[in-house]
Formats: C-alpha cells, structure tokens, sequence
C-alpha cells in the first residue's frame, strides 16, 4: 500500500496532531509569504514612483533651464545661446543652433536676427543653415520672402541686411534653378519688391508705384535682359492684394529702415547768411527735408537732401530745442540744397549747416531720430545700385 492510499483512521493520534501542526506551519507559512509579497510589492511601487518622480524632477528642472535659456537669448541672443550650449541644453555647432531659432516657439525675431546678423563664422554659418531650413521650391519670389521675413527681423544694419538678402537670393536660385539668371538679380527684385510693399501700403507714400513703374524700375536686371513681364505682373499683383507681415515691430524692422514714415510739422529755421528765425513747414519725405511758408504752399521754399549729412542736438542761445544738420567731412563748406528766392528764382543755398528749433525737447529727439532714420536709407540704396551697375555692365559684356 503506498502513502497516497492511506486514510485519516491509519494515523496515530500523534501523527494527526504532527500533520495538523505541520497544516499549520504551512499555513502561516504561506500567510507570511503572502505578506511578504504585498509588502515587497508596495516598497516596488514606492522605488518605481521615487524614480519617475526623481524623472520628471529631472524634466521639470529640464524645461525650467530650457525655458531660461530662451529668456536670456531673447535678452542676448549670444548670451543665450553659449548657456543653452553650457547647459547642454543644445548641441554645439551651426546645424542645431540654426534648427534652434528656425523651431522653437517663443524666441523674439529681432533676436534672432540679431544672432543671424553678426559675422563671426559660426553665425556666418548658422545663417547659412538657418536659411537652407526654408524650403523655396516652387514658390515665386513673393512668397519666399513673405515666409523668409516672418521667420526673423531683419536687423538695421546695412551690412547685415546684405548678408541676409545674399543668403536668401542664394537659396532661393538654388530651389527654384531656372528663374534667375544670378543671385544678384534675385536680390536685386527681392528689394525692389520690398520698396514696392512699402510703395503700395504705406499711406504716407503718396505716389503709389504704378505697374508700369515696376517694370520700368526692373528692367535690364537679369543680366542686362528684361524679366519676363507676366512674371512681373504676378509679384505685383500678389503685393498689392496682400502686404508683407513683418513679425512685431520695434521700430526697427526693414520697412522703418527703409522707408521712414514721412514727418511733417512747424519748426523755426535760422537763416544763413542774415541769423533771422523764421517759422517754417517742414516735411520729411524720400530722403530730403522741404520747408514751406505755408502747408498749404505749392512749392518749397528750400530743399535740403540728407544725404551725407549728420544731424545732432545743439544749444543755441535761447533757443532751447535746436538741432543742427551739418556735413562732417567738409564743415565749413556750403551744404548742397536749393532755396527759392523771393523773387522766384531757384538758387544754390547758402548754408554750411542748418539750425533748426522744435517747440519741445520731445519733439526736437523725434525729428533728430526721424532725419537720422532717413539718412540711414543711403547705404541701402548704394548696396543695391552697386549690384543694379555690376549686373548691367556683366549684361553689356556678354
Ligand atoms: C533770410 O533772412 C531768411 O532767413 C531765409 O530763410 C534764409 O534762407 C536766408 O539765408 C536769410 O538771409 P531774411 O528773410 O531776414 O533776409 P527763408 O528762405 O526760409 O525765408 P534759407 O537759405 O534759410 O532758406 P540765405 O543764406 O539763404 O540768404
């Protein structure tokens, strides 16, 4: 007989008590590992929820010095940057850094047309990478600026604009290969595009740029041949039915620089060879100063381009609120504008600087600021006629 075929009546009363005790033992045994179990189960809980809280500690901590990273590059892009790359928060080198500012969401544009604007090389090639980012293929030139001016301010600086305009005429024949027959053409149609948009939706600009005028300002420009004038037609007809976005302004955005708003008002002038303070209206338009007896004067008594001039705040016996235009490299010699005569004639005019009185502190600042801004617009105009003179002469020569 073996041990399964036993029955309870086989056992001694000793050995029922043995198994009852060794039940028992089993019993308790099991209770205890069972206890165990749930014990080991909620220290695994406890040491899992400690690592995703020590986790998302790390994430937390993480986003916080992501989110002042951005702070400090909007504070100082360059600042900003170096921390984001100390902090390993961004890997060194162009490429991310470029990714970074095409990206990220809340980074100020003028910011990052600022970071984009200096010319060390490692910006030099950030913008580089940063403007390979946009993809241009198969949209006309409107469009491509309209997306490149959204992504970034373009700063003030003439140089600077010139980098980013070269870069975005570069990587625009490189999307759309056929359309221009060099760069310098795509920049060249790409600014007058720009003036165009300030033309057309600016309403201080009076004399709004006809089609005509478009094409008439664009010809000889695909070297020394004419663009296609449904070509043309489109861009200009995209600008007039939608302006530029330019992303928040500070005053310091493409079409300010440019195209300063035109800034009109009474102020006294002193006269140049007799010193009489005479009350004139001055206006402020397409980089030159015209003063008039009345605002309501058909033609001014005198017109002073601003071109190399300088203009400062000066004290003048009083008369507290002067500003002074002069030319710094020939003070002492006669500035180039006209006057009219009072018998009609117009002549030379006799100043070697001129001394204007505003009727307020504020108001002399805003017109040194608004003369100083269309003084500025020169070195624009020169960047671009320089390559309107090389790319005509390249047409000649072929
Ligand atoms: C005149 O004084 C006026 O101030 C003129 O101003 C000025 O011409 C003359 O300077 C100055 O002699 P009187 O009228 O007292 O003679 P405006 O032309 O506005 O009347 P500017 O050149 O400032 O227009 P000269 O240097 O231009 O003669």
């Amino acid at each position: 007989m073996s041990g399964c075929d036993m029955v309870s009546s086989d056992f001694t009363a000793d050995e029922k008590m043995e198994m009852e005790s060794v039940k028992m033992y089993k019993k308790n045994l099991l209770e205890d590992i069972q206890k165990l179990k749930s014990e080991i189960d909620v220290i695994m809980a406890d040491i899992l929820s400690f690592e995703s809280s020590e986790e998302s500690n790390r994430t937390v901590e993480k986003g916080k010095k992501f989110s002042n990273g951005k702070k400090k590059f909007n504070m100082d892009p360059k600042k900003g940057i170096d921390y984001m790359v100390d902090s390993k928060l961004l890997e060194p080198g162009a490429k991310s850094i470029a990714e970074f500012l095409y990206r990220e969401e809340g980074l100020n544009k003028t910011a990052i047309g600022e970071f984009l604007g200096e010319r060390e090389e490692l910006h030099l090639q950030t913008l580089k990478a940063f403007v390979e980012l946009h993809q241009f293929s198969n949209l006309n030139l409107v469009q491509a600026l309209r997306q490149f001016l959204w992504s970034f301010r373009l700063p003030g600086e003439a140089q600077k604009i010139d980098r980013m305009m070269e870069a975005f005429a570069m990587r625009y024949c490189d999307c759309n290969a056929p359309v221009f027959q060099s760069t310098d053409t795509c920049y060249i149609l790409s600014f007058a595009i720009i003036m165009l948009n300030t033309s057309l939706h600016n309403p201080n600009v009076k004399d709004k740029t006809t089609l005509e005028r478009f094409i008439s300002m664009n010809r000889g420009i695909n070297n020394g041949g004419d663009l296609p004038v449904p070509l043309l037609t489109k861009l200009y007809e995209s600008i007039r039915s939608e302006p530029f976005k330019i992303p928040e302004d500070d005053g310091n955005d493409l079409t300010h620089t440019f195209f300063n708003p035109d800034r009109e008002g009474w102020l006294l002038k002193l006269g140049g060879r007799v010193k009489t303070w005479k009350r004139r209206w001055f206006i402020l338009t397409d980089n030159c100063l015209y003063y008039f007896e009345f605002t309501t004067d058909k033609e001014p008594r005198g017109i002073i381009p601003l071109e190399n001039l300088c203009v400062k705040e000066v004290h003048y016996p009083r008369k507290p609120y002067c500003l002074e235009m002069f030319n710094p490299n020939s003070r002492g010699q006669r500035i180039k504008a006209c006057k009219t005569e009072t018998d009609g004639r117009v002549v030379e005019g006799k100043h070697q600087s001129y001394t204007i009185c505003a009727a307020s502190a504020d108001e002399r600042d805003t017109w040194i600021e608004a003369i100083r801004a269309s003084i500025t617009r020169d070195p624009f105009y020169d960047l671009v006629s320089v390559r309107k003179k090389k790319i005509i002469n390249q047409g000649n020569q072929d």
